[in-house]
């Protein structure tokens, strides 16, 4: 018997700005996303003083502009999905195709359209669709005019557009997540909240208030969902790094704690128990700041208490390690978190440490935390694909990768754990968030483009997609 559940979630993950493309295209407007140039240091040029986010392509590219074009091809894209036998596929609307300014009073028919067609076309397959509401693409009218997420306005102006999202595709599906990676703003504030150097990232009491808003935002879609459909399974998406002390010195010990507190938990606590954490505050003076001055309403918090979510969505790439007794070590690269390099894990060739044992860490603590479902919505290998002469790629590598970290999930599920599914990231091919660039994959689906948008845009099975195809069809027995 597979150690699988008969229903467990198979699929794969996507998200709008890094695929779509048409980024001007039926009614859209401008997000976050397409004003961030590509290329490894979009974060950077972004928090120079002097960014001014007008789109200037004789200066920066903008590979999130074309993408791969999913916007006109989603037909063949999802069929190849239903081809590897996926139960469910996890994308995000645009937030900016349906409102394209943010504050818009009517939404964009155009766009709305445009995910009728591709939930439909799920459908007529049988695979079940998983929205994230918001993913990294804010409509970048909500930045330059209202200052991101640290503005209280951003919360009518979310619960209107999940409204009316909500509303339109609810009886069609049946999972969400109301923000992707919200945690990752507390290094990374740009994608998620909207905060850059020049209008507040450089305080750390903004990011907080930018979360309290996103909270108060996400409960408030948790109890649209409801209302509108009580089975509906709305969850919140966190960037989980499995955080370990590097050794059993007790100050390591108590750092990584800390550490997890403030990176791993903070979010998901208030997100699925309802309620901040008792060491909000101290979390909160490390920065020089207090709870108090954060604008928090009565209402607030009883719309938080009322709303929890139902699942706890994760990404997991990666675990770190907490060492503060010994600063001669040397530091690791990661999904937007680093902390020091672990001798005991390989790393992938952007510094990320591999560790599938930490996914079954991870899947553990989320579960005895928070005694709901966990649901791995991201995970996968980076890698520079280099295709032979008939297109294929014999990402080996990446067979090993999933394997094993599949292979965890199992071990957590003989633990006890309820896990929902699991959907890889990037199934195919698609733009980096962190570098901008193509030659960062992670598909089952060779896409042929370069970072200089050379190529056909043409689709090609590596060997990860019949393998991924065999795993589903037999829940994960043949690995
Ligand atoms: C997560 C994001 C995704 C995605 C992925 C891989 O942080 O939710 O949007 O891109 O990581 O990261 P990258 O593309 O930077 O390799």
């Amino acid at each position: 018997m597979s150690a699988f559940p008969k229903n467990f979630l198979w699929g794969g993950a996507t998200a709008a700005n890094q695929l779509e493309g048409a980024y001007n295209g039926d009614g859209k407007g401008l997000s976050i996303a397409d004003a961030l140039p590509g290329g490894p240091d979009r974060f950077k040029i972004a928090n120079q003083p002097d960014f001014d986010w007008s789109i200037d392509e004789t200066k920066y590219r903008y590979p999130n502009h074309s993408g791969i074009d999913f916007y006109h091809h989603y037909q063949g894209d999802i069929k190849l999905f239903a081809e590897m036998g996926f139960k469910c596929y996890r994308f995000s609307v645009a937030w900016s195709r349906i409102f394209p300014n943010g504050d818009d009073t009517r939404p964009n028919e155009a766009g709305l359209k445009f995910y009728d067609r591709v939930i439909d076309e799920c459908l007529k397959y049988n695979i079940k669709p998983v929205i994230t509401i918001s993913h990294y693409e804010m409509p970048l009218n909500l930045v330059t005019k209202y200052g991101g997420w640290k503005n209280r306005q951003l919360i009518d102006f979310y619960e209107t557009y999940a409204r009316v999202i909500l509303n339109r595709y609810a009886a069609r599906v049946k999972y969400w997540m109301t923000f992707n990676e919200i945690n990752s703003a507390l290094h990374f504030p740009v994608m998620g909240q909207g905060l850059v150097k020049s209008n507040g990232a450089d305080k750390m009491q903004n990011i907080y208030q930018a979360w309290h808003n996103q909270f108060v935002a996400g409960a408030r879609a948790v109890k649209i969902a409801h209302s509108l459909r009580p089975d509906l399974q709305i969850g919140c998406m966190l960037l989980y790094a499995t955080t370990y002390a590097y050794d059993a010195n007790p100050e390591n010990q108590l750092a990584a704690l800390k550490e997890n507190q403030a990176f791993n938990h903070f979010c998901g606590d208030v997100q699925v128990r309802g309620t901040y954490p008792a060491y909000t505050e101290s979390v909160m003076n490390r920065y020089g700041f207090s709870f108090k001055d954060l604008d928090v309403t009565a209402e607030d918090l009883a719309t938080l208490k009322a709303n929890p979510v139902d699942y706890i969505g994760f990404s997991y790439y990666m675990s770190t390690a907490v060492n503060v007794t010994d600063k001669s070590l040397e530091t690791a690269n990661g999904n937007l978190v680093g902390g020091v390099r672990n001798p005991f894990l390989k790393a992938s060739d952007w510094g990320w440490q591999i560790d599938p044992t930490g996914l079954r860490i991870a899947l553990n603590e989320l579960s005895d935390r928070y005694q709901k479902p966990v649901f791995v919505v991201e995970n996968g290998l980076g890698a520079k694909d280099v295709p032979d002469a008939n297109h294929f790629v014999q990402d080996d590598y990446r067979i090993n990768y999933l394997r094993a970290h599949i292979q965890a999930i199992q071990g957590a599920l003989a633990d006890g754990v309820d896990v929902m599914g699991y959907t890889p990231w990037g199934c195919i091919d698609l733009v980096s968030a962190s570098t901008g660039q193509m030659s960062k994959r992670y598909g089952f689906i060779y896409v042929d483009l370069d970072d200089q948008g050379n190529g056909s845009g043409k689709r090609y099975k590596k060997a990860s997609f019949g393998w991924y195809k065999q795993v589903i069809a037999s829940n994960g027995e043949r690995l």
